[in-house]
């Protein structure tokens, strides 16, 4: 085995550096490569103080989540804590990059803390629906006090350097080489006679009342919307009063009740979900992200709409030139102020400073003619959404750029195959979905084609890193992964509800309650039903759905309630509120279309419209698989937890199937099949799926094709 820590005289000082790429994540091998270091030096009389730092460019990224699920090799992270702190010579950590999790509570067990002024420091534990299992919830309360630890914890975002100074989290912060600045630190301590300071020794300076717990659930509420964990952090937190070693002890048993939840598993799949799913799996002719490709340097955006300008400002964002290339000079106009009027409100809300805003401004240039695009290591085509003018677009484009660049369509409804072959080198041509606000937005789906190249995917792969996206491979279908899902899945079904009797709030309310962020009428709404309508035109050309599909959001498109944007949709929105009002005209439309298709109505409960809205979208989902437009179970749950506010912690819609047990979940489809028609035909995988007593899961690590 490499070694993960390497270990060095610097005269008086022993330094450890801790050496396991990626991340510096704290697995069996650096805990024994810990280990062996400092018994080393305990033997070496030269020895007066120990430094532990990194030799990458994190500190350490924490506790090595591989390794959840099996047995810990000893020593355990607690065991290396326990030998740091009561060793008899100061141990100091040197933080630079990140310091997370288990590796900042391997920081916090260390007699002295130095940071670079760039390094940040946090407990993301609660992301993993976890709590901080390695003294964590015991040591920062030590040395933050509990209010601040609990905050940081349940926020699960990393503070900066200086604000661990403030708070007391670290001794100095310094710039430069943190390496040379640590050493002095150690140095300094050895001259001045300063010996180790166990945290563990420390008391706690505050307790937490009942207040200060409410107003930081409150503070977080959004996050952490039908979630457990936070009750765990609190019981932890609490028991921090007590003697070191029996909160430590209340600790260990609760971190690993809150390892074994549910909540953790669902979480946890998501974690590697979306870091597998910017990788292509299977088959060797197919490379993966880490293809040599050009650097990407300059990118052109065809189309100043509002898709396009966000798409540039994303750009700019990731601090790349841009160009937005448009042949009307006031849909230009329009886009600098688009591009303007995004940045103001970043600033205005705190996010960036103006100065920032600035650079990136300036980042963004605009043009009228598609010449200038020539030198563009990327072209990103985001005008109207209409087959003829893209396929132009591209034609003009193939012809402009050289054979190897790639040309991206920004498409939701297209076919991008279609347009690929408006173009002689359809290999360079691929679909990169972005969602609104395209600057904002996790996802992106990329679409291939089945002449779409491996170093064009590759390129995609790269855009999306760059852009801090999520990035998960669609095949070129019928609304790729997400759409499709959405439309043929949980949308209409939420529809079929409503003509059977239920109304949008009880449907909103229900799925809202189930944890999704938004419900889908309020969604329609905020969008535009106008936008669907319009899409589903477009989708139409490519395969039609029978009566009754999406029947009330279509004739509210002709009423003109088209949503938030005219105050009317679903819902009322008075006066520019967002506050989605019940209007009677929209329940005696549903009651008229309902009527006109036979359909009898009557009460229905929220359990059903759960039941009926979840089953479907899995049931769609499985049929995308089977056809093979997405290579996994876990990306369709990326797409739904990434884009489209299926909550995170109950896995995505395959993983949520999974925990139900895909035999329940064929039984509600057959039952609904025979109660509702064809369009609830079961996917034949999960008949396969069931019938072998197997799961999505399984069917992943076994029969995933890329
Ligand atoms: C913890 O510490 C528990 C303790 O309280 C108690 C213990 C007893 N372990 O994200 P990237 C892999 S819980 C193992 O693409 P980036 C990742 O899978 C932990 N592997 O890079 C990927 O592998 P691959 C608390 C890890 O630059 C590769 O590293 N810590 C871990 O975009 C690159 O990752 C966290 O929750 C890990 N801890 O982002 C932090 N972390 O190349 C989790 C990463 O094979 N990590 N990998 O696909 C992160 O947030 C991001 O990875 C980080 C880098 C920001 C560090």
């Amino acid at each position: 085995m490499a070694r993960a820590v390497t270990f060095d005289e610097r005269g008086p000082v022993g330094l450890m550096g801790i050496d396991n790429p990626p991340v510096n994540a704290i697995s069996h091998s650096v805990r024994c490569g810990l280990h062996d270091a400092m018994a080393q030096a305990a033997k070496n009389p030269r020895i007066k103080a120990l430094l532990i730092t990194s030799d990458g460019k994190q500190f350490s990224a924490g506790a090595d989540i591989t390794e959840f699920d099996r047995p810990q090799g000893e020593p355990s992270l607690q065991q290396v804590q326990t030998a740091i702190e009561f060793s008899s010579i100061p141990i100091v950590a040197a933080i630079g990059g990140l310091a997370l999790g288990g590796g900042l509570e391997l920081a916090m067990a260390c007699h002295y803390r130095v940071a670079h002024k760039d390094a940040k420091l946090g407990m993301p534990e609660i992301t993993l629906g976890i709590i901080p299992g390695a003294g964590g919830t015991q040591r920062l309360p030590r040395l933050i006090g509990a209010g601040a630890a609990l905050n940081m914890i349940l926020s699960g975002t990393p503070i900066s350097a200086l604000e661990a100074k403030d708070k007391g989290l670290v001794d100095d912060v310094v710039e430069g080489d943190l390496r040379h600045a640590a050493l002095s630190f150690c140095e300094r301590l050895v001259q001045e006679g300063r010996g180790p300071r166990p945290t563990c020794n420390r008391s706690v300076s505050d307790s937490l009342d009942e207040a200060e717990i409410a107003s930081a659930l409150l503070a977080h509420a959004r996050a952490l919307k039908g979630r457990s964990t936070q009750q765990l952090v609190i019981e932890a937190i609490k028991a921090s009063r007590l003697p070191f070693a029996q909160g430590i002890a209340i600790e260990a048993s609760i971190a690993q009740k809150s390892l074994a939840s549910r909540e953790s598993l669902a979480l946890r799949h998501v974690f590697f979900a979306e870091r597998e799913s910017g990788k292509l799996s299977g088959a060797s002719t197919i490379h993966n992200k880490r293809t040599q490709t050009p650097a990407i340097q300059r990118v052109a955006v065809i189309g100043a709409g509002t898709m396009g300008s966000g798409i540039a400002v994303a750009f700019a964002d990731a601090a790349l030139d841009v160009m937005i290339n448009d042949n009307d000079p006031a849909s230009l106009t329009r886009s600098r102020e688009v591009v303007s009027s995004t940045y103001a409100s970043s600033v205005r809300r705190g996010r960036i400073a103006q100065s920032v805003a600035d650079e990136r401004i300036r980042r963004i240039r605009h043009a009228h003619t598609l010449a200038e695009v020539a030198d563009a290591d990327l072209v990103i085509e985001a005008v109207f959404e209409d087959v003829e003018t893209k396929k132009d677009v591209l034609t003009r484009l193939d012809s402009a750029l050289p054979a190897e660049r790639v040309i991206a369509t920004n498409t939701s409804t297209l076919s991008v195959t279609e347009l690929a072959r408006a173009t002689a080198h359809p290999e360079r041509v691929l679909g990169l979905h972005f969602f609104v606000p395209a600057h904002a937005s996790r996802l992106l789906e990329i679409v291939r084609t089945e002449h779409t190249s491996p170093e064009s995917l590759a390129t995609a792969f790269r855009i999306a890193k760059l852009l801090k996206k999520v990035a998960v491979v669609s095949r070129d279908a019928f609304g790729f992964i997400g759409n499709r899902m959405m439309l043929d899945g949980y949308f209409r079904e939420a529809e079929q509800l409503l003509l059977e009797g239920a109304t949008p709030a009880q449907v909103d309310t229900a799925l809202e309650n189930f944890g999704f962020a938004m419900g889908p009428q309020r969604v329609s709404d905020l969008g535009g039903n106008d936008v669907g309508t319009k899409a589903r035109a477009q989708l139409f050309k490519r395969d039609s759905r029978p009566d009754p599909y999406f029947v009330i959001a279509d004739r509210l498109t002709e009423m003109g309630r088209l949503g938030q944007k005219t105050g009317r949709g679903f819902y009322t929105y008075e006066n520019g509120s967002r506050e989605a009002v019940s209007d009677p005209e929209v329940h005696n439309l549903i009651e008229k279309l309902a009527s006109d298709r036979g359909i009898r109505r009557r009460e229905i409960n929220d359990e059903e419209i759960i039941e009926r809205c979840i089953l479907s979208l899995v049931n769609v989902g499985a049929m995308v698989l089977e056809e093979g437009t997405a290579a996994r179970a876990a990306d369709v749950d990326v797409v739904w937890t990434s884009g489209y506010g299926f909550p995170r912690h109950l896995g995505g819609p395959m993983f949520y199937a999974d925990t139900l047990g895909l035999s329940h979940v064929l039984e509600g489809i057959r039952h609904y099949h025979e109660k509702l028609g064809h369009y609830w035909r079961p996917a034949r995988l999960i008949e396969r799926l069931a019938s072998s007593g197997s799961s999505f899961e399984a069917w992943d690590r076994t029969s995933a094709s890329p």
